[in-house]
């Protein structure tokens, strides 16, 4: 069909673009039952990348379906022979990730540097560790009564489209659900590029179905009485409407929406590594991590010092090009997204904090933001409660650390969090007291597929990752 994958593997360079691409239903690229379709756009040049199938209703009827006709044959598979599947896909993955990189820092914007060293390894990693858990699910305490829910709905975000694709994916494939997933509007190349990997492996029919589109796909999905269980990365915003959709029905949800996570930095921790961490925290993927550390909170006697290192770490940030391997900060994802972040830091602006940013020349098209940090941020400043996923840190103070621990939590969110300092027992008198899915201590943004990660408050609920990855793809 026109939306075939064009080129075959083996004649590909780095990545080969096609001009469009279908849905994936049912083991097959297809059009939109209506015809309609989208534009994906390189954020760091605004060229349109693809012209990719929108699905609508009609759509996620079809995929659902597809995925319920799978079902049977798939859950009964042993899970020895899922493994199999699993394993082939995370070696594909391996086999084509310079492909892969290329392909999400297109259409993503995010650093190349980022997108070989930290997604992709991650993306094959959870596959690698998803198919490990298939032939074992009977032996690891689980017992002989647990049953995969049936179709899984997934919803998926743009800041780590093909990461957050694993995080969904893996664990339901390995339990013996199928899946219907929907990728970001901004984002959908990498997830079609997986459908592809999934065709490469042998993947039974209707097993994963990818269908690009918009909120109303994803509402739809959500929606479809045929769907089990509904996985959503996200805003909080949407996930509420999911909550609220998905009330009064027999699926289970999870939930994992936004973070102000909180790096705090005591005056005994080593300076150069803490100022490493902070920058990692924030700036990482251009501050759209839902686990940014986005709140710093220094210790008063160090805040001086700390904030020079900081601003000559900024100073030294490279910008630009996101296929240029030297890029630390590339392009925020939309303008939508840019528009989002800009507004909240004139809002910071206009509230008293002081702004400060590197100088750096942006370029000229594209959707770009300097790295920025607030200083004489107060709790109630908006910059300090909002979550504003973009490369904007704000700085806070604290004496003792109680007042650190007090002001890490008054938040909405309870997501991640950062302890720095040279001392052991007070990691962990902080961490127990933080009320964040993660507490990372002299690091940050680590990540391993045996973790399971999520949160409190209004960071959502369940858990990915890990064992506990694992129960949100299964009945008892
Ligand atoms: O998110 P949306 P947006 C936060 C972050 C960001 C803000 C807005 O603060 O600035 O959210 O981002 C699909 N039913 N996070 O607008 O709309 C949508 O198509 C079902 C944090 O991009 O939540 C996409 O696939 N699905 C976050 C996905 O939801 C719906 C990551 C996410 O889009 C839907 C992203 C609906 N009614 C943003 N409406 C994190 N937790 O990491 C939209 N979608």
């Amino acid at each position: 069909s026109a939306f075939a994958y064009a080129p075959a593997p083996e004649s590909r360079s780095v990545v080969d673009i096609a001009p469009s691409y279908g849905l994936f239903i049912d083991g097959e690229f297809t059009e939109a039952a209506d015809g309609k379709v989208f534009k994906t756009v390189s954020p760091s040049t605004e060229e349109v990348l693809s012209e990719v199938a929108r699905a609508g209703e009609a759509d996620v009827d079809r995929a659902v379906g597809a995925a319920r006709r799978a079902f049977g044959k798939w859950s009964a598979l042993p899970g020895s022979e899922r493994a199999k599947y699993l394993f082939r896909i995370a070696r594909i993955i391996q086999e084509r990730s310079r492909e892969l990189a290329v392909l999400e820092t297109l259409d993503n914007g995010k650093p190349i540097k980022e997108t070989r060293d930290a997604d992709l390894p991650l993306v094959a990693a959870h596959f690698f560790y998803y198919a490990g858990w298939a032939d074992k699910l009977d032996h690891a305490g689980f017992g002989k009564d647990v049953r995969p829910l049936g179709v899984a709905g997934q919803v998926i975000p743009w800041n780590f489209p093909l990461l957050m694709l694993a995080w969904k994916i893996a664990p339901a494939l390995a339990t013996g659900n199928t899946v219907v997933l929907k990728p970001a509007e901004t984002t959908p190349l990498s997830a079609l590029f997986f459908a592809d990997i999934c065709r490469q492996a042998g993947l039974p029919k209707g097993v994963v179905n990818i269908l690009p589109g918009y909120g109303d796909a994803g509402a739809a999905l959500v929606a479809h009485p045929d769907v089990n269980k509904v996985a959503f990365t996200g805003s909080t915003a949407v996930g509420k409407a999911i909550a609220r959709q998905v009330a009064g029905t027999d699926k289970k949800v999870t939930l994992e929406l936004g973070g102000k996570g909180a790096n705090i930095v005591f005056d005994d921790a080593p300076i150069d590594q803490a100022v490493e961490g902070v920058v990692t925290g924030i700036f990482f993927n251009q501050g759209q991590v839902c686990c940014a550390g986005s709140r710093l909170l220094v210790q008063e006697s160090i805040h001086d010092e700390l904030l020079d290192s900081l601003k000559r770490r900024l100073s030294a940030l490279r910008l630009g090009d996101p296929l240029d391997k030297n890029t630390d900060i590339g392009a925020i994802n939309s303008a939508e997204q840019l528009a989002r972040i800009s507004s909240l830091v004139e809002q910071g602006e206009a509230e008293g904090a002081e702004r400060w940013s590197p100088s750096c020349e942006l370029p000229s098209s594209g959707y770009w933001f300097a790295p920025t940090l607030f200083t004489n941020v107060t709790q109630a400043h908006t910059v300090a409660r909002d979550e504003i996923f973009g490369p904007v840190l704000s700085v806070l103070t604290f004496r003792t650390p109680d007042e650190a621990v007090a002001k890490a939590n008054n938040s909405q969110y309870g997501l991640s969090a950062g302890i720095w300092t040279e001392k052991g027992s007070r990691i962990l008198a902080v961490a127990s007291k933080l009320r964040a899915g993660v507490v990372w201590s002299n690091t940050f943004n680590k990540f391993d597929p045996t973790s399971p990660f999520g949160g409190y408050k209004e960071s959502g609920y369940g858990r990915e990752g890990g064992r506990h990855g694992l129960e949100a793809y299964l009945d008892v």
